[in-house]
């Protein structure tokens, strides 16, 4: 099985991709007939680099048609793709290149000279533009896409799970495209459908849950470099769905265009990634007439649970009912799933994989939450004090192992506190070593997070305090902290 043909429509020549600059609605399209011929040249430019089935890319790269090629030419060849956020710095590049072995990375124009030199030998480092040049002048590759087991490997995601450094996830080509088939299902895609994609590619929620449903329906996607809500705006008139993170949505609020006239033609809005507030679904209801579909899910899992179409399906403040295929139970307010096609685990990391496993054999999410009698779920927060910002996940321990380590620290805590627009954000608490001076110390550390952390994980407000709140058993109290820096970003 090959999830690339599972994705394919029978009839070929139907619309996939129709692109545009930002701000305008009028651009090329791109056929799925057209779109595989171009992945097809990116397998052969890939053969010609010595990269094949089995072997890690990397893809650090702005949002573009090509990027996808790229990304469907792996599963085609069965190369595992490792896609990363284009914030992510080149000491963190050069993490995942290593712990994943991987032999090609993949970057921004621009990028190659630095990552090159701080990846080192083990990986050939490419910019997409050079890639695609190699891609128009090969053969393309002409058989099948490449058969095999539905469990093999078809992407590694990074993520950090509950605790610890980034771990990449193992999203097989049989899991996937389950998570397509029951989202497809639940949301009711349609051939005719046209989604308004503003979200990042390098996430499971851009990348798998906004492409592939529709993909199984032969729809189209209006592929948005970014999310801009004056383009979004224009894409409206021109879309069927439209799917986001809380901040996307909260930020069109903030525009009074965005009212019933302009959501006319739209079918399904759904929001995921980053609990949104009841306040945030009762405004967009008042002001367009429409509910937004919330759902939940996890880089590891793929989406577990969603509000339904139905007549009432679609309960504020809940992220609805399991799956398809899905199972959820609560033990102690833990939530525990039971997946149609386990999880495969995290890369190279047995110990880590076993963790996440309850010995009944569900998988711990980490999140807590409650059930109630019709079997909805409502998410509480998390066991771990993991952030998250805009919908990109932040995990305290990684910022404050840098904060420690900048001269004039003595220790640190981070903690995310209520945000205006990316709900929540990072604050640091600093406890200064000795008599070092705090102005000081703030440049180091802003220079220190600078060098080694994507823009999104840098505190946005640091504060210098004598000594951390500890509890009997030393451990910092960052309940107590959050509640003490509740307004530090308002
Ligand atoms: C950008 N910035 C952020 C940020 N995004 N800071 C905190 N949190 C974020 N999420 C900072 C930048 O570092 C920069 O800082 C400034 O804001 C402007 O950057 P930008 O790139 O211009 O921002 P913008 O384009 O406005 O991006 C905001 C956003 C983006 C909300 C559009 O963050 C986004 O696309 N989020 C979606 C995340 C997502 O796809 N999550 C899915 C995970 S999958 P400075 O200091 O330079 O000004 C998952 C599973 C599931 O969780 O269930 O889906
Ligand atoms: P990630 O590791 O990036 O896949 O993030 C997964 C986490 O995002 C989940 O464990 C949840 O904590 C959170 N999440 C996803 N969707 C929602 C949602 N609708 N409401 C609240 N939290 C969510």
């Amino acid at each position: 099985m090959n999830l690339l043909d599972e994705l394919l429509p029978d009839d070929l020549d139907r619309p996939l991709l129709r692109l545009a600059p930002i701000g305008s609605v009028d651009g090329d399209t791109l056929r799925y007939r057209e779109v595989d011929a171009r992945a097809r040249r990116f397998v052969a430019a890939m053969a010609q680099l010595g990269v094949g089935p089995g072997d890690r890319v990397l893809l650090q790269v702005p949002k573009s048609a090509d990027a996808l090629c790229v990304t469907f030419a792996c599963l085609s060849s069965r190369i595992v793709f490792v896609p990363l956020n284009t914030a992510y710095t080149p000491a963190e590049v050069e993490y995942f290149a290593t712990d994943s072995g991987a032999s090609l990375v993949v970057c921004a124009p621009g990028d190659e000279a630095t990552l090159a030199d701080t990846i080192g030998p083990s990986a050939r480092v490419v910019t997409i533009d050079d890639l695609s040049d190699q891609a128009d002048d090969v053969d393309p590759f002409e058989g099948p896409h490449a058969p095999g087991e539905a469990l093999d490997a078809a992407a590694m995601l990074y993520t950090s799970g509950t605790t610890g450094r980034s771990k990449g996830a193992v999203l097989t080509h049989a899991s996937l495209l389950a998570n397509a088939e029951a989202l497809r299902d639940v949301w009711r895609v349609e051939p005719d459908d046209v989604i308004c994609h503003t979200l990042p590619v390098f996430h499971v929620h851009g990348l798998f849950v906004a492409i592939f449903p529709l993909m199984l329906e032969g729809a189209q996607i209006r592929l948005r470099e970014r999310f801009d809500v004056d383009d979004v705006l224009a894409q409206l008139p021109h879309s069927s769905v439209l799917m986001g993170v809380p901040t996307h949505y909260t930020r069109l609020l903030a525009d009074d265009r965005f009212e019933r006239t302009a959501c006319a033609g739209l079918r399904l809005f759904t929001s995921g990634s980053a609990p949104m507030t009841e306040q945030t679904h009762h405004e967009f209801t008042e002001r367009t007439g429409r509910r937004i579909v919330e759902r939940y899910g996890m880089t590891e899992t793929g989406i577990l649970t969603s509000n339904t179409l139905d007549d009432g399906g679609q309960v504020p403040g809940t992220v609805g009912h399991p799956l398809p295929g899905h199972d959820v139970r609560v033990v102690d307010g833990a939530v525990e799933v039971s997946l149609p096609v386990p999880f495969a685990g995290y890369w190279n990391q047995p110990d880590k994989t076993a963790e996440t496993l309850t010995p009944d054999g569900w998988f711990r999410t980490g999140d807590v939450g409650s059930l109630d009698g019709d079997g909805r779920l409502t998410l509480d927060g998390r066991a771990s004090d993991m952030i998250i910002s805009g919908g990109y996940n932040v995990y305290p321990k990684e910022i404050e192992l840098v904060l420690d380590a900048v001269d004039g620290v003595a220790e640190s805590a981070v903690i995310g506190v209520p945000h205006p627009d990316f709900g929540e954000g990072v604050v640091a608490i600093v406890v200064l070593d000795g008599t070092a001076d705090s102005d000081v110390v703030r440049t180091r550390l802003e220079s220190a997070c600078g060098a080694s952390l994507a823009r999104f994980k840098h505190p946005k407000h640091y504060d210098f305090v004598d000594a951390l709140p500890r509890n009997a058993m030393a451990k910092v109290q960052k309940n107590d902290l959050r509640e003490r820096y509740r307004s530090a970003l308002a």
